[in-house]
């Protein structure tokens, strides 16, 4: 008996178009996908630099009057909003997508229509939440919205409400993102790539995505609560009603803590990668990397309070999370031995991914050093909230995430475009940033050892902060002029045009094992694995037995086999391209993804969801048919019609 199934009424066809903008909207493709998080999450970058440029003109001399005290607020707020959850995070994904499918072997990502869903509610998120700005009404209760502050009692307009409704929008996108890599890598590895042949990005990638399914929902509850704080009068933070301020802190960084951690992992992982390429040696102690980044992971869990060392906690508690913070500083070093390990005595080429790979090392070893030093009590209780903790996350968050990401820009652009960016003006962006950088928040350490608090928009002659101030903020244009360049390269390079072929670094893993840019359907045939860094040894066997102590031909698997973790082989029938599958459909035994429209529909309906939050309720309805529309169409599509 067959079963009919179900088919929801399709208002324009599926679309067909190989290139323009029906194309990118209605692709499910890894690739595209980890395109357009790049390219946006780029733009936001630009956002959030040019809010940080503007606080830092206000700031380079004492009693400025250029930006108001509001609208300091407003971008300090929106600044470390935009860099950590519309930047850092989406750039991270940008690799996640791109890389992942290919690293491991696989054609795609488990839940391809669920991937396009998350980038497209990423989008309307980061839209909801900048166009905050356009009703004068930005978020500007710092990016980690303490109670009482954020309440409407001090707080009465909407700024923290679209920062509420636009972090639990982005939140669905990341949990649904992070759900979707768990699965891919844990079931759509090729034959024989056991858990320790995995690439380390991807490792890192698997380690980011379940810390982001288990933290983002905690920051939704308390987004939840303080929402219903300022519209229906709940007291979950209202001291007056019996609700407690200080419980968001610790909601909040129960989250925050280890959102740091899936800022930091990624670019982890990419340097993991670059570095053993340009050392021409394979990771050093490949699984003691590995599981320091599952214990950073772990641990990441139980450091919380140590943002709240002066809220009044008591010695105790104090005392715990500061053993525990500096216990994690364990992991974090054997880390950076390891990479220390692969450089050594390694035939190092050192290009611009490699200098951002180098940089990143040395400048995220200041920041870590800084935050051992805020773990204990005593000290932290003269830092907190000075320009010492400024310093000490922007050594960890662009000396480490942003300069890993650059590097990985600069490492993988050729199997993303097929063509290299310059590297003279590599160079160059490396030099202007790391010089840029280091002036901006150096002289940071100081001012707040000096007492200089954080988010205050001016300050009075007298106090001795103008030379440092004007540093950090010559530093910061610096900065800017680096970014600038960067994008000069892009389009000058783009000119150009300089080939790079499949495989321009002589990569270790499967990426580069594909054409560049690769072909949509990734490989021709699924790779068959027996080593980590498959594709090197594809490329020098005989180095093999230098690294496994065997010859090739005694492990041999036969071709198509299913390989376990623990290396037994079963029979599967060989995957091979271009062959037709004997539908008559025209179609190769290759299968691909359909493009879908749905995921785009059903994003849609669900921003206009949340802008009733800051607009009227009855705009609720006009996202119901939206995203009934996208649902249904979506669980009822059929394939290849
Ligand atoms: C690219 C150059 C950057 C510059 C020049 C810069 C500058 C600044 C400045 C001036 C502030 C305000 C400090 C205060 O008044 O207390 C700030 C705050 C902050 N920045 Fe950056 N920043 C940069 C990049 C980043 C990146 C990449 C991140 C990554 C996540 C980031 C995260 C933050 C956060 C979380 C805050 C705190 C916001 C708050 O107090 O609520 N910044 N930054
Ligand atoms: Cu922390």
């Amino acid at each position: 008996m067959t079963t009919k199934s179900l088919t929801f009424p399709r208002l324009f066809p599926r679309p067909q178009a190989k290139w323009g903008i029906w194309s990118w909207i209605g692709t499910v493709d890894h690739k595209r996908i980890g395109t357009l998080y790049g390219i946006t999450a780029f733009i936001w970058f630009i956002v959030g630099g040019i809010e940080a440029l503007m606080m830092r003109a206000q700031l380079a001399s004492a009693e400025a009057s250029l930006i108001d005290p509001e609208t300091f607020n407003q971008l300090f707020t929106m600044h470390g909003t935009t860099m950590v959850f519309l930047v850092i995070m989406p750039l991270s994904a940008a690799f996640f997508n791109w890389l992942v499918p290919l690293q491991i072997g696989a054609r795609d990502v488990a839940f391809p229509r669920l991937n396009a869903l998350s980038f497209w509610i990423f989008l309307f998120g980061s839209l909801i939440i900048n166009a905050s700005w356009l009703t004068g009404n930005a978020p500007n209760g710092g990016w980690f919205g303490y109670a009482p502050n954020s309440g409407t009692t001090f707080n009465p307009g909407l700024g923290m409400t679209y920062w509420i409704v636009g972090l639990n929008i982005l939140g669905v996108a990341s949990i649904a993102a992070g759900l979707n890599f768990i699965v891919t890598i844990l079931n759509m590895r090729a034959p024989g790539m056991g858990m320790f042949k995995i690439p380390i990005f991807t490792w890192m990638t698997l380690i980011t995505s379940i810390l982001i399914v288990l933290a983002m929902p905690i920051l939704a509850v308390a987004g939840i609560q303080l929402q219903t704080d300022r519209v229906y009068g709940t007291h979950f933070f209202n001291s007056l009603g019996g609700g407690d301020p200080v419980m968001w802190q610790h909601i909040f960084w129960l989250f925050g803590h280890p959102e740091v951690y899936i800022l930091i992992l990624p670019a982890m992982g990419i340097v993991s990668e670059v570095l053993p390429t340009f050392a021409r040696k394979p990771l050093f102690g490949y699984p003691f990397v590995v599981f320091a980044g599952a214990v950073i992971g772990f641990m990441g869990w139980f450091v919380w309070s140590h943002h709240m060392f002066t809220v009044g906690l008591g010695p105790a508690v104090n005392t715990a999370f500061a053993v525990s913070t500096m216990l994690i500083a364990v992991p974090t070093g054997v880390k950076i031995f390891n990479w220390l390990g692969t450089l050594w005595g390694g035939n190092i080429r050192l290009n611009t991914p490699m200098l951002f790979s180098i940089s990143f090392i040395a400048m995220f070893t200041i920041g870590g050093l800084s935050g051992v030093i805020h773990a204990s009590p005593p000290t932290d209780s003269q830092q907190q909230d000075t320009y010492f903790v400024v310093a000490h996350f922007h050594y960890v968050l662009v000396g480490g995430a942003l300069l890993g990401i650059f590097s990985g820009i600069y490492f993988w652009w050729p199997k993303f475009t097929g063509w290299f960016l310059n590297e003279k003006l590599g160079i160059a962006n490396w030099a202007l940033m790391m010089i840029g950088f280091n002036l901006t928040f150096v002289p940071q350490h100081w001012l707040g050892m000096d007492g200089m608090p954080r988010r205050i928009y001016t300050y009075a002659e007298n106090m001795g902060w103008e030379n440092s101030n004007l540093a950090s903020s010559i530093g910061s244009f610096l900065l800017g002029v680096g970014i600038l360049v960067f994008i000069i390269n892009v389009f000058y390079s783009m000119m150009k045009k300089k080939m790079a072929g499949a495989d321009p670094w002589d990569g270790r893993t499967l990426e580069w094992s594909t054409s560049s840019p690769p072909p949509e359907h990734d490989f021709d045939e699924i790779p068959q694995v027996k080593y980590r860094d498959q594709f090197w040894f594809d490329k020098y066997p005989e180095t093999i037995s230098e690294y496994y102590g065997h010859n090739d031909d005694d492990q041999a698997v036969p071709s198509g086999a299913q390989i376990d973790d623990d290396g037994e082989a079963a029979e599967l029938p060989v995957v091979s391209g271009g062959a037709d599958d004997g539908h008559g459909d025209g179609h190769s035994a290759i299968h691909l993804p359909d493009k879908s429209y749905y995921p785009f529909i059903l994003a849609f309906g669900l921003a206009i969801f949340g802008t009733a939050f800051v607009t009227d309720g009855l705009v609720l309805f006009a996202g119901a048919p939206f995203f009934i529309w996208g649902l249904l169409g979506w669980s009822m599509e059929p394939v290849n019609d």
